[in-house]
């Protein structure tokens, strides 16, 4: 008898069960889900934001200085901004400010999840909108590192406004400033020292979240300011800082153009810089136009459609047979908004490629790769630069050069390897017949699918065809375990109509399981899929002397009954054919607005689809 079997002994008797929490509903269309609870909170006359004609008013908003200390004025700029909710853990009495002020608060069961939920939030939003976070100062603050390094790692904007020592400690032993231990990995990390400085730091932290390279923003509020009041004149002269877009040089992108038409098998390397550039439509004319199959970095996933013939699919340390063999033997690289930094979770580039790149920042050129052509610039402006550069090399027709069949043939080969096992009948339950399900289950256009870290990730990178913009969350230049689920209620928080799920493993789960409960207290309806393997796949033959004295590595549960303990539909998948079931099941309680775990007594699988 293996490990798995033993550790599934107990569960004999479980079948699927369903236990619904009636008392939140989710409310679709425009905005955000809010429950009634929070929908009917009353918010005091004498809080809301407005003018009596008497204090200074800022002309752009409207909004009244009224003897305002700094949360509440930071909660003001908040609403200003545009702000329509706030993930949080108490305490800070930031939170309570940015309450009066009319803006949601979702508080979440640990100041990680919160931070994920934001960073979910934010790269579901195209630096249209920003997840942020608010934490105590000391424990909270120190307790959402995870969340922060894993947005530093893949870029992604977040406000984190966590509290802080007072002015007369700051400097002290033992106390923790997080403005200073999170500098190495934020964008811009900065603590308020002066109360006449609030408005000053918030500008350059929204500048921050919409200009230039992407990452986590760090506003620290030491307690004094925080109570502190704030002079008149700060919050009227706040002035919302501006998006900018900039473009390359027509002369390099000429340069760029020539190369690419002349190359004998380019490739076009999309990251996720196409995502929030919007770039999707200017991509796919390009590739259209030229005839050049398209690769998606794990980030960029969705950001090209999947199905399309000039797809090779995306790829984490796994990828499709198609990218592979284009990644391997193109000349000619086009990458698009992408810094191509070099990740173990991501395909490498082999040398010797004549290499063009566009990325918003300019910092990420000649990096870790000789770049021969630069084309610094926003993704989408950059491609209708290129775009009409090609059109008047080649014309508005384009050209076609029959590669799409041939990306066709090398898909049948690679997939021929594949399909028993997406579509295998064994129990325990086959990870890819998982994979296989949900790729058949979904109606892409209205889904978003995120993995979790370790195997989870590599199963479901190369098959799962995203075919529509965000509609699969890529993540992962560190590889937060856990990840998936505060992910999902943020990116359900951007896009409440969609259908939103999770597939991790069980030892993914018990880093954020409890923020399922968040999920259903919240009213923002996600479907976790459990790969319930009874250990770490991710490391198959790891750890042997560990493993058998100790047994390391190995776990168990039963992750449906506690999801059930928690307000949620819990269903558990023993067979093969009770999965396609199961997902069709989590879409229907998930749109009438409860959240779903599926807990799948899966196999123990090492086979991935990787190439070196
Ligand atoms: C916070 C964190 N700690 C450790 C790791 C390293 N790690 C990656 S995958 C993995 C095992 C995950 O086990 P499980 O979620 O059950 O997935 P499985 O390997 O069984 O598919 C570990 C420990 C990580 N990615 N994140
Ligand atoms: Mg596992």
């Amino acid at each position: 008898m293996g490990d798995t079997d033993r550790i599934y002994a107990p569960r004999k008797l479980l079948t699927i069960g369903c236990c619904v929490q009636e008392s939140l509903s989710i409310h679709q269309g425009k905005g955000i889900p809010q429950p009634d609870i929070l929908r009917s909170a009353r918010v005091p006359a004498t809080y809301i934001s407005g003018s009596d004609g008497e204090k200074p008013v800022n002309p752009a908003s409207g909004l009244q200085e009224d003897n305002l200390d700094g949360n509440e004025t930071i909660a003001r700029i908040l609403k200003l901004e545009g702000v329509e909710w706030v993930a949080c853990f108490p305490s800070n009495n930031l939170i309570e400010a940015v309450a009066k002020e009319g803006i949601r608060l979702v508080m979440f069961r640990h100041e990680r999840g919160a931070v994920m939920a934001a960073d979910g939030f934010s790269r579901s939003s195209d630096r249209k909108g920003f997840g942020v976070v608010i934490t105590q100062g000391g424990p909270g603050a120190e307790n959402a590192m995870g969340g922060i390094a894993q947005a530093f790692a893949d870029n992604s904007p977040i406000l984190l406004l966590p509290g802080g020592p007072g002015l007369a400690a700051w400097s002290v032993r033992p106390n923790f400033s997080p403005s200073r231990a999170y500098d190495p990995i934020a964008k811009q990390s900065e603590a308020i020292f002066q109360s006449g400085q609030v408005g000053n730091v918030m500008r350059r932290a929204f500048h921050a979240l919409r200009n230039g390279k992407a990452g986590p923003v760090v506003v620290e509020t030491p307690a004094d300011i925080a109570a502190g009041e704030v002079p008149d004149g700060v919050l009227s002269g706040y002035q919302s800082p501006k998006r900018f877009i900039s473009t390359p040089s027509l002369s390099d992108v000429k340069d760029a153009v020539k190369l690419l038409l002349s190359a004998k098998k380019p490739v076009i390397w999309a990251g996720g810089g196409v995502l929030f550039g919007g770039a999707t439509e200017e991509l796919k004319e390009l590739a259209e136009l030229t005839d050049i199959p398209v690769y998606t970095t794990m980030q960029g996933k969705s950001a090209f459609p999947e199905d399309h013939p000039l797809a090779l699919g995306a790829g984490s340390g796994a990828t499709t047979l198609p990218a592979y063999t284009w990644l391997q033997e193109s000349d000619v690289l086009f990458a698009i908004g992408s810094s191509l930094s070099h990740t173990g979770y991501g395909q490498p580039i082999p040398a010797g490629k004549v290499i063009i790149q566009n990325t918003d920042n300019v910092e990420d050129i000649n990096k870790q790769e000789s770049v021969d052509v630069a084309l610094p610039g926003d993704a989408k402006a950059t491609l209708l630069m290129v775009i009409d550069e090609v059109k008047a090399a080649i014309g508005e027709k384009g050209r076609k050069t029959g590669v799409a069949s041939e990306i066709a043939r090398v898909r049948q080969q690679w997939m021929s390897e594949w399909t028993g096992l997406l579509n295998s009948e064994d129990e325990p339950v086959n990870t890819y017949r998982v994979v296989g399900e949900i790729e058949r289950g979904l109606d892409k256009t209205k889904s978003i699918v995120t993995h979790d870290a370790g195997a989870p990730r590599d199963s479901i990178i190369p098959f799962y065809r995203a075919t529509t913009p965000h509609g699969y969350i890529g993540w992962g230049k560190t590889t937060h375990l856990g990840f998936g689920i505060p992910l999902m209620i943020g990116a359900k928080m951007a896009y409440p109509d969609r259908f939103c799920l999770n597939l991790m493993g069980d030892g993914a789960f018990g880093m954020s399981g409890l923020d399922i409960e968040t999920s259903v207290r919240a009213g923002a309806p996600i479907t976790t899929v459990v790969l319930n393997n009874g250990g770490m796949a991710t490391y198959p033959g790891g750890y042997p002397t560990a493993r058998e004295l100790y047994g390391v590595t190995e776990m168990g549960g039963d992750y449906a009954q506690i999801a059930e303990g928690m307000g949620a539909v819990g269903i558990t998948v023993t067979k093969p054919g009770e999965m396609a079931t199961a997902i069709a099941d989590a879409q229907r309680h998930n749109s009438e607005g409860r959240t779903v775990l599926i807990d799948v007594h899966s196999n123990f699988e090492s086979k991935k689809s990787k190439f070196s």
